[in-house]
């Protein structure tokens, strides 16, 4: 058995001060670092968007930020810019070591489907390549940390569990958006996926 920990968007738009801040988003910072020592592999999770992406309102007529739209495959929130390709927002937070890292994957990157999941597109089909890295390397039991508790670590953790890892998501060390109960809604999705909820 070989334990990863997957850091999900720990990056300054979704930090306080950010373009999507998540509350207290940069609080989970030092916990995330000192567990780090606890783990065979570190593997951090980038949200990396080319300008005008779909998932932004901006690039919708007439919507705002937090209007749901009809997408090719499926609902989608729309949001603020965020994360774009090579802006301090879309950097890691200052503070989080980065040089533990063994794989940073980033997602999001299609201009027209957005990635919640480090493993799959919002498409819930096109694969990000965590997967096999991961299953490569013999990698099975997975501790996910980050932002946002009910968006990317929500869809990353419940992937993981159907693809067959052993995943827990530590929830001291994330935080969420919590849009209309969607905090709710994750934990309990997550819970029912088989996802230990620490
Ligand atoms: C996220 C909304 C949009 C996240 C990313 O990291 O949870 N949320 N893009
Ligand atoms: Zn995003």
């Amino acid at each position: 058995m070989s334990k990863a920990l997957i850091v999900i968007d720990v990056q300054n738009d979704f930090c306080p001060g950010g373009a999507l801040a998540v509350p207290e988003g940069d609080l989970i910072v030092p916990g995330i670092n000192a567990l780090m020592a606890d783990f065979d592999a570190v593997i951090l999770t980038q949200d990396w968007h080319p300008k005008g992406h779909s998932s932004f309102a901006s690039s919708h007529a007439g919507k705002d930020p937090y209007d749901l739209v009809e997408m090719a495959y499926g609902p989608q929130v729309l949001w603020p810019d965020h994360c774009i390709q090579g802006t301090e927002g879309g950097a890691f937070h200052a503070d989080l070591n980065t040089d533990r890292a063994d794989l940073v994957v980033r997602k999001g990157y299609n201009p027209a489907i957005d990635s919640y999941s480090a493993f799959f597109e919002n498409d819930q089909e096109t694969p990000t390549g965590l997967e096999g890295y991961l299953r490569t390397r013999g990698l099975t039991d997975l501790t996910m940390v980050g932002l946002a508790t009910d968006f990317c670590v929500n869809f990353s953790a419940v992937d993981a569990a159907k693809l067959g890892f052993n995943v827990t998501v530590d929830q001291s060390l994330c935080r969420a958006i919590d849009l209309d109960g969607s905090l709710d809604a994750a934990l309990s999705g997550m819970a029912k996926s088989g996802v230990i909820l620490s």
